[in-house]
């Protein structure tokens, strides 16, 4: 962790900057009848999981370009990821990717994180990768194997992911399978699917009572020619065939280039479906880019979706995670900045004036439909988040804070690199 007073004094130097700049905004804010500090209380309360393989430097099918002091085991992840929630106070959860991140000791690793204010979030499953002394191979698919040894092996690790998290106070699993075909007659789609919802059903019966289970599609890669989970129809129709706590996770990287996502969004939340995100952005495909790096717009475009979701049915809790690869920068840096993004998008979207919206559209006013959602787009809630930052005792300004204090440097000397170190992947 950080030292408290070094934070502590990089917020005094800004603090008068900040008062100042929080008084204007809500000033502002009030004069169109929105109370600034409802805003700041919601968004100290705001939270998107960390996974546990971002802490580590991402890479492509090329190259990894690893740099100095990189955890290398999941308690040195954790410490991270504790870093990164000290300082940003937007990221208290941390998502277990197995076997990656597989402790040898779930009660050490659930009171380590205990102790750093941090609790697990959703478990992710791995049947993408053959996993060292595995009997069977997933070459060719594994909850959709032709096989059915394949399929058993497959289902018996998402049962023991399930069995670790709850050791862990886990409720909820992730399944995303690379499972498809690379060729035209590869595989029988219909066969192929009946057997994906076969496998998924029997996890799905070792559910515990309070978890959910969150199947997250992607059109393509590593299969490249038919996804068995490729789309949120596939998605939906699974999540509805196998049971009521079963979801549909949308992450942002999993679509094809100009799909509205939001309306996707919308659509599986409509039919109690959604449930849960995993957040990055992208440029061409599944790039794993940093949150709100490429299309803003988009991001705030879908929280706003959510926030109408929640207005319609308060119980509505969505899962949260960041999902990205950093491949060249400071991963502690881009999740910092990541969360703070997503939590931005967050906050502008509780600034759409609803009312004001929903008369525009049924009046058929354009023009003023969408300019009433820019008019929050546009507005710069900066203040806000400093603000629920500094009241939660994390920093002004976090990068700042957390270059100041030379973390990673010290990490460098703590952590020489060892040929057990895990690295990370990008799902
Ligand atoms: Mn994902």
């Amino acid at each position: 962790m950080i030292d408290a007073e070094l934070i502590a004094a990089q917020n005094a130097q800004q603090q008068n900057a900040l008062d100042s700049d929080y008084a204007a905004l809500g000033e502002r804010l009030a004069r169109a009848g929105v109370d600034i500090e409802s805003l700041t209380q919601q968004a100290s309360q705001f939270a998107v999981a960390l996974p546990s393989w971002g802490l580590g430097t991402g890479g492509t099918r090329f190259a990894r370009f690893p740099g100095s002091g990189e955890p290398r085991n999941i308690f040195e992840k954790v410490d991270d990821c504790a870093v990164v929630n000290q300082l940003g106070q937007a990221t208290p959860a941390v998502s277990l990717h197995i076997p990656w991140d597989t402790p040898s000791d779930a009660a050490e690793l659930r009171q380590f994180a205990q102790e750093r204010g941090l609790h697990f979030d959703a478990m992710n499953s791995n049947t993408f990768q053959d996993q060292k002394g595995q009997p069977q191979s997933y070459k060719y698919g594994s909850l959709s194997h032709s096989d059915k040894a394949v399929r058993d092996q497959a289902v018996e690790h998402n049962i023991e992911v399930i069995e670790l998290g709850r050791k862990l106070g886990s409720n909820a699993l992730t399944v995303w399978v690379g499972d498809g075909s690379n060729f035209p007659g590869q595989q029988n789609f219909n066969r192929t699917f009946s057997r994906y919802l076969d496998s998924t059903s029997a996890i799905y019966s070792a559910l515990p009572d309070d978890w959910s289970m969150q199947l997250e599609h992607k059109m393509f890669e590593p299969a490249f020619y038919s996804t068995v989970i490729q789309d949120w129809g596939s998605s939906y129709l699974a999540a509805t065939q196998i049971g009521e706590r079963c979801k549909c996770l949308v992450d942002l990287g999993h679509h094809a280039p100009n799909v509205n996502i939001e309306m996707i969004v919308s659509r599986l939340a409509q039919f109690g479906k959604l449930g849960g995100f995993h957040f990055n952005d992208s440029k061409y495909g599944d790039d794993d880019l940093d949150s709100g790096s490429i299309n803003p717009y988009q991001l705030f475009l879908v929280f706003n979706e959510l926030v109408d979701i929640k207005n319609r049915q308060p119980s509505f809790a969505p899962f949260y995670m960041l999902d990205q690869s950093h491949n060249v920068t400071d991963p502690i840096e881009s999740l910092i900045y990541s969360a703070a993004e997503v939590q931005r998008a967050f906050v502008k979207a509780l600034l759409v004036d609803r009312k004001a919206l929903e008369g525009f559209q049924d009046s058929n006013d354009v023009l003023m439909a969408q300019g009433t959602l820019k008019a929050a787009y546009n507005l710069d809630v900066e203040p806000i988040l400093q603000m629920a930052r500094l009241r939660s005792n994390g920093a002004i300004d976090p990068i700042q804070a957390y270059r100041a204090s030379g973390y990673r440097a010290q990490c460098g000397k703590d952590r020489p690199a060892s040929k057990n170190s895990s690295g990370s992947g990008i799902v």
